[in-house]
């Protein structure tokens, strides 16, 4: 039995993972032992750039000083008092995020996938006693390709085989129409038992698809129209990745629910939050809902250090400069394997065809031992996501890495 960790090599950290855990994932093999800003160390003390940031949880760069400052400061304080009691950090919290954000109220959750659960919760529980729906007959709309989790609801709403084979049976009461088209979504609202469309606006899993420009603004007004919530899935597009503080910001539309994650805590713990106005958020009331970990004190203090770094540091700003920069950079490799480039801010997307048995995984090998780490997604997309923190020089390197790497396959 090993206590103090003496993995002195990548093979053997493989290995361990290997025999003693599940195997639900198929990481890239490379063994990260540190992590600062957009650099992280593999434990032969390789240093890489981080072009997937943890999904977009570490916008901020790895390991904030500000960011780990808030941890420890807190953590040796009080760390988690549960709901059955007020802590003193809480209430500081919600309001800085409600004023930030404009909505009433804050329901604070852990995981996305949880902020996900509680908006479509809150969605059917307003549909009943607000909307006036039948009691168990409330429709949620949702888009295909989404990905919101892997609970099973998120399974249930997804329209990829890998989330739901084998996993039924499935949430009644979820409907998909297809992402970016308005007139399928107008159609699916002639059913007066739909309450809300959950959408991201841009889809991440997906291969960062954005949409037309105009799709948001039409989502939110045929919401109002028929009664019927929009809810934001900001988990992955949110906290400046896109080049504002919200995706929605591009088009100056206001979601009727907000579900944040992911960097809400720059990737030093889980914490996540879905944000409303009164009407929708007082329909769950004491006791119907919540979570022992849900709004704990180490979780407040480092989301509110979290997003202070966004906001001083100007992250939004820096990533809709060098996000352009970025795209106009893969513009220029010439290869005839390059069939898109696409994205908005530092949320980008290369889709390399597949040619004489090389793939979008092969190249993510290729630069990987060129020092840069991204991660393939459906095959032949290459999602590029660097900490929003990235530099004008450094993100120059990654594009000649990039450059270097598919020009010379
Ligand atoms: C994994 C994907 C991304 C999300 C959106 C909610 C959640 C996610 C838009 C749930 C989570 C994560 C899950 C993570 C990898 C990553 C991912 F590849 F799985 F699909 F980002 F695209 N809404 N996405 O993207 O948040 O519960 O995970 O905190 O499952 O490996 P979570």
């Amino acid at each position: 039995m090993r206590f103090e960790s003496n993995i002195l090599t990548s093979e053997q950290a493989i290995e361990l993972e290997n025999k003693y855990g599940a195997h639900n994932y198929h990481p890239l093999p490379v063994v990260i032992s540190r992590g600062e800003g957009v650099f992280l160390w593999d434990v032969e003390g390789k240093r890489y750039y981080d072009f997937l940031a943890a999904y977009s949880a570490v916008n901020q760069g790895h390991c904030h000083p500000r960011i780990i400052q808030a941890l420890i400061d807190q953590a040796s304080k009080l760390t988690l008092t549960s709901r059955a009691f007020h802590n003193d950090v809480l209430g500081e919290y919600e309001e800085f995020m409600t004023q930030l954000f404009g909505f009433d109220k804050l329901l604070p959750m852990n995981t996305g996938v949880e902020g996900g659960e509680t908006a479509l919760k809150l969605a059917r529980r307003w549909g009943y006693d607000v909307k006036g729906v039948k009691k168990h007959e409330a429709k949620i709309i949702f888009a295909e390709g989404n990905f919101w989790g892997r609970t099973l609801s998120a399974i249930s709403a997804s329209t990829d085989p890998t989330s739901y084979t084998g996993f039924g049976p499935y949430m009644p009461g979820f409907e998909i129409v297809p992402y970016n088209d308005i007139p399928a979504l107008e159609k699916a609202f002639e059913d007066p038992n739909v309450v809300a469309f959950m959408v991201e606006p841009i889809q991440g899993e997906a291969g960062v698809v954005v949409p037309d420009e105009g799709y948001l603004k039409k989502i939110s007004a045929l919401c109002k129209a028929k009664n019927v919530l929009f809810i934001a899935d900001e988990v992955q597009t949110g906290i400046a990745r896109t080049g504002k503080m919200l995706a929605c910001d591009h088009e100056g539309v206001k979601p009727d629910i907000l579900i944040l994650g992911k960097a809400l805590s720059g990737g030093v713990m889980p914490v996540s939050a879905v944000l409303a106005n009164d009407e929708i958020m007082l329909t769950i009331h004491p006791g119907e809902h919540g979570s022992t970990y849900g709004g704990n004190p180490l979780a407040c203090k480092v989301a509110m250090a979290a997003m202070h770094v966004v906001l001083d540091e100007k992250l939004a700003e820096n990533a809709e400069v060098l996000g352009e920069l970025f795209r106009s950079e893969m513009r220029k490799i010439k290869s005839d394997r390059i069939k898109l480039i696409r994205g908005k801010g530092l949320f980008n997307a290369v889709i390399i065809e597949e040619k004489d048995g090389i793939s979008a995984l092969d190249v993510c090998f290729k630069l990987k031992e060129n020092g840069l780490l991204a991660k393939p997604t459906h095959g032949d997309i290459i999602r590029f996501a660097p900490p929003l923190v990235i530099n004008e020089e450094q993100l120059l390197e990654c594009c000649s890495i990039i450059r270097r790497t598919i020009e010379g396959l």
